[in-house]
C-alpha cells in the first residue's frame, strides 16, 4: 500500500453495541438521492460545507451521541491528537456508496490525521493519488477497525467507498477530523 494510511483492526471493544446504538438512535438524514445516511457533530457550533456551486451541501452540527464521544476519547488517547469533528455515514446495504473525494475543505485541519472507525458490514475503501486514475489501491475495512489517514494526505490523495459487489447489511463509518477554528 503506497497510500499513507495505518490500519488497526479490532480498535473497538464492542463494535456490535456501537452499530446497534448508532443505527437506531441517531437522527440520521438521507438527503434527496444521496446514496447513504449522514450525521455531523462538531464541538464548535458551525455548519460544515462541502462541494461547489449547485453541488454545495451544508450540514448543521447535531448533538454528540455518548457512544461517539467514547470512541472519540479512545481515538484521542491512541493517537495523542484532539478531534473536534465527527462526520458519520450510514450505508444501508451494498448499493449505498461514497464517490471519489478528498477531505480537504479549508476548515478541516490537514496537519492532523483523519480517523475512520468502521462498524457493520465489511466494505472496501479505495485510494488513488489525485490526477492518477490508474493506480488504485483497496483495503477492506473490518467491523471495529480504525483506518488512520496521515496528515497532509487529503491534498494528494482521494478515497472512495464503492458499491459492494455482493449483498451485505448495514455499515457505519465515523470519520474524526481536526477543526481549524
Ligand atoms: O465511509 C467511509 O469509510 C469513508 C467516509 C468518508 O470518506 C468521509 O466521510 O469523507
Amino acid at each position: 500500500m503506497n497510500a499513507p494510511i495505518t490500519y488497526i483492526p479490532g480498535f473497538l471493544k464492542d463494535p456490535d453495541a456501537v452499530l446497534n446504538a448508532l443505527w437506531n438512535e441517531l437522527a440520521w438524514e438521507r438527503r434527496g438521492t444521496t446514496p447513504r445516511r449522514e450525521y455531523y457533530s462538531n464541538e464548535h457550533p458551525v455548519p460544515y460545507a462541502y462541494g461547489v456551486e449547485e453541488f454545495k451541501r451544508e450540514y448543521q452540527p447535531q448533538p454528540w451521541h455518548p457512544v461517539v464521544l467514547d470512541i472519540k476519547a479512545a481515538l484521542e488517547e491512541r493517537t495523542n491528537t484532539k478531534f473536534e469533528v465527527c462526520f458519520l455515514n450510514g450505508y444501508e446495504d451494498q448499493r449505498d456508496h461514497l464517490g471519489w473525494h478528498g477531505d480537504n475543505s479549508s476548515e478541516m485541519d490537514d496537519a492532523r490525521p483523519i480517523g475512520i472507525v468502521t462498524v457493520g458490514a465489511e466494505r472496501d475503501i479505495m485510494f488513488r493519488r489525485r490526477g492518477d486514475k490508474e493506480s488504485i489501491e483497496r483495503l477492506k475495512l473490518q467491523h471495529g477497525s480504525l483506518c488512520l489517514m496521515a496528515p497532509g494526505m487529503q491534498d494528494l490523495w482521494d478515497h472512495k467507498i464503492p458499491k459492494a459487489g455482493f449483498s451485505c447489511g448495514t455499515r457505519i463509518s465515523l470519520t474524526f477530523r481536526g477543526y481549524v477554528a
